[in-house]
């Protein structure tokens, strides 16, 4: 299975997102827009892994509480378009929490500087240059969710497969 550990996003969020992602698929030509279901935040990235019981323990083991995130603001990787997460120390030290548990478990966590953000869009072709406005926005993270990612009849499927609620 091909895992990853995500914030999930409140109704209003997601909203939000789906018009910037209107927005960005009304400027380009052609694009891979993200489907409604699969907008999230990935906290640590696992890749194929069969022992999710270990996923799990290292979830279960960091200590977390509850946390407010504020999506705003959009930039790009290459083709990739992307809405952002203003700075957070509390979502940084939750990132790093559970990368070091997993790494801790035996999996081989990417050690690249985390870079919160959430991808609305990827083979972007622009038609002209891409103006995205995103209004900020948040949440509380209560919780974190192990998410199974899939190819279905072409389509990417992202399904949580166990959450993890934090908790004061
Ligand atoms: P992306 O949207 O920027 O591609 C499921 O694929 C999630 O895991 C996506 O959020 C994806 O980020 C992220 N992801 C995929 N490969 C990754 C990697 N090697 N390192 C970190 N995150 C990765």
């Amino acid at each position: 299975m091909r895992l990853f550990i995500a914030v999930r996003f409140s109704d209003e969020i997601r909203a939000l997102l789906l018009e910037s992602i209107a927005a960005l698929s009304t400027q380009s030509l052609s694009g891979n827009f993200t489907d409604s279901k699969n907008l999230h935040l990935t906290l640590a990235f696992i890749g194929e892994t069969g022992r999710t019981g270990a996923v799990r323990r290292a979830m279960d083991s960091v200590e977390a509480s509850p946390f407010s995130l504020t999506v705003g603001g959009s930039g790009r990787f290459g083709n990739l378009w992307w809405a952002g997460i203003e700075g957070n120390p509390a979502l940084s030290r939750l990132a790093a929490q559970l990368q070091a548990a997993l790494r801790q478990a035996g999996f081989s966590i990417e050690s690249r500087p985390f870079q919160p953000h959430i991808t609305l869009g990827r083979q972007i072709v622009p038609k002209d240059k891409i103006l995205l406005t995103i209004p900020s926005a948040s949440m509380t993270v209560d919780k974190i969710s192990l998410m199974k990612s899939e190819r279905l009849g072409g389509r990417l499927v992202y399904t949580a497969i166990y959450e993890r609620p934090l908790s004061e």
